[in-house]
């Protein structure tokens, strides 16, 4: 039995608790870890976990802890996989992995240091069938040459009023700057931001046009304030077809006249299937030590940071922006994608 520790009682760390509890066999849910003992307390209990704990570093040293789950807030992220690397431990961390990308190479470079890969990060889409059958569309030659691929990520409302722009393209948007590169297995060289006018003080849509190395354009639509349901939409554009994602609903209500299927309020119904495959993945990497092809690590963490500073700066500088990524180290050759 792999024994793993979830740092972070919150939203995605319960979900991550409900995972580990009803759909890992071979993980035991051994403790979970939070600043406030009663929310870790109420999830150790919903979840069949063995103690709880309120310190993260002293949690992830422990000897009856093998790996590493991390949902604690953001900033949290790269500090908790440094101590998970120094302590020798694999470890699946929520993205983002830094808002800033110095501080994702200090992860790198820690790996590095440490001759080993330890980190896997949370970005899930990478195991939603969606993406999986727009990858296989390009790797297996059917589509033909890459074009553009077209993305829509719409939530709800805002977690908080004083959402910015920024923020959207920082917090939102690096899951399609991960799965993009993913997919087309190529680099982004530059992105533009734009924003329509609202008639209100919410944050307003953020759309963005990218290059890649590989001459593909891809368009990024961010709306946080999207109202009607939690929606994302995608469609890559090859020579040869397109491939689209259809809107993932098991039933449709017809009544009165009209027809309807639902959303979720947010990302986690429309993602469960990929956060459990994701979680899987990751117990095999506990147990093989190898990392399985398509998850996404600290480089590819780095990555997505270096495309969201660059967005974030062309959204204040209404410029275009380069995107300028270090030389990938050998450490993570191999690594680098569908079409590589
Ligand atoms: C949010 O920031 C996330 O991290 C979720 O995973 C994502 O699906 C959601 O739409 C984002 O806004």
């Amino acid at each position: 039995m792999t024994r793993l520790a979830i740092i972070g009682a919150g939203l995605m760390g319960e979900d991550h608790a409900r995972i580990v509890g009803r759909d890992l066999p071979g993980a035991l849910l051994q403790v979970v870890c939070d600043k406030d003992p009663g929310r870790a307390e109420a999830i150790a209990k919903a979840h069949g976990a063995s103690d709880v704990a309120s310190d993260p570093e002293a949690t992830i040293a422990r000897d009856d802890v093998d790996a590493v789950i991390i949902a604690s807030p953001d900033f949290t992220h790269a500090p908790l996989s440094k101590a998970c690397i120094a302590a020798g431990k694999p470890v699946l961390c929520e993205k983002p992995l830094s808002q800033s990308s110095a501080e994702c190479l200090e992860v790198i470079e820690a790996e590095q240091n440490a001759g080993k890969q330890h980190v896997m990060l949370g970005f899930m889409r990478r195991y939603d069938q969606s993406y999986i059958e727009m990858r296989d569309a390009l790797t297996s030659g059917r589509l033909g040459r890459a074009l553009m691929m077209h993305n829509f990520h719409r939530n709800v409302e805002t977690p908080a009023a004083d959402f910015t722009g920024a923020m959207a393209i920082t917090n939102s948007a690096p899951h399609e700057f991960d799965v993009v590169r993913h997919v087309l297995g190529t680099e982004f060289t530059s992105v533009t931001a734009h924003q329509p006018r609202r008639s209100d003080t919410r944050v307003a849509p953020v759309v963005m046009v990218l290059e890649t190395e590989d001459g593909q354009l891809v368009t990024i639509e961010i709306n946080n304030n999207a109202a009607y349901g939690y929606d994302v939409r995608a469609e890559l554009v090859g020579e040869a077809g397109s491939v689209a994602m259809n809107n993932v609903a098991y039933t449709r209500t017809d009544m009165k006249l009209a027809s309807s299927t639902r959303y979720d309020a947010d990302w986690r119904g429309r993602y469960h299937e990929a956060y459990v495959r994701q979680n899987r993945e990751f117990l095999r990497f506990v147990e093989t030590g190898t990392l399985p092809e398509i998850a996404s690590t600290a480089w590819d963490g780095y990555c997505a940071t270096v495309v969201a500073e660059a967005g974030a700066m062309a959204l204040a500088t209404g410029q275009k922006q380069p995107v300028q990524l270090m030389s990938k180290p050998e450490f993570y050759a191999g690594r680098k994608g569908a079409a590589a």
